[in-house]
């Protein structure tokens, strides 16, 4: 990935009544927009010019005085994987099956995973993200805390996340983040999206 600020995969208004159109907007056009461009400030000149964005976040990963470069990098990644997590609820699909399979070995049910990532984020204290990952042949959901990410986790890869900033539910839902979480687990999850990483991942 490079570091640019990709189109939205869907209308501003796609996943309205659970994310309104105002809430996508400044998330993505304030928000992340606003990651990438000091992203791009603070590698102009730098040996990080030009280089893919998850080499970025690795190395700045690494060493302390690039902390600023990484948060920016990584919330630049996040918020893409973010919005490509997601999915108008009208084009909802089956869960393909190698990702079916995957989730019925690692959580039982697929109700039981869904209620693990709205526990997960409804938990996790102040900002951060829930993730649903792949680790050593098994799936699971985790959170990290403001921008950090699984990709410095050599042992995950991610299948899926969802912010829980409370820039990306406060226009809606207030202070509820439980319900953000339960709506967006209940009707937006782009499932195919997962069982794409997750192939990757196999592969
Ligand atoms: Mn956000």
């Amino acid at each position: 990935m490079i570091v640019n600020l990709p189109p939205l995969p869907y209308a501003e208004t796609a996943l309205e009544p659970v994310i309104s159109a105002q809430t996508v907007a400044f998330h993505y056009h304030k928000h992340h927009a606003g990651y990438v461009q000091k992203t791009l400030d603070l590698i102009k000149g730098t040996s990080f010019e030009g280089k893919e964005l998850e080499n970025i976040i690795l190395e700045a990963a690494a060493n302390s005085v690039w902390q600023t470069l990484f948060n920016n990098a990584a919330q630049s990644f996040n918020h893409t994987f973010y919005w490509h997590s997601l999915k108008p609820a009208a084009q909802k699909q089956a869960i393909p099956e190698v990702l079916e399979k995957a989730v019925n070995d690692s959580f039982g049910t697929l109700d039981n995973l869904k209620k693990e990532l709205v526990q997960a984020g409804t938990n996790r204290f102040g900002s951060g993200w829930v993730w649903l990952v792949a680790e050593n042949g098994a799936l699971k959901v985790i959170s990290t805390p403001n921008a950090q990410t699984p990709l410095t986790n050599g042992a995950q890869t991610p299948l899926l996340t969802i912010d829980v900033w409370e820039h990306a539910y406060y226009l809606d839902e207030k202070n509820n983040r439980a319900a953000y979480l339960q709506n967006t687990v209940d009707s937006l999850l782009n499932w195919e999206f997962a069982a794409h990483n997750l192939q990757k991942a196999q592969s």
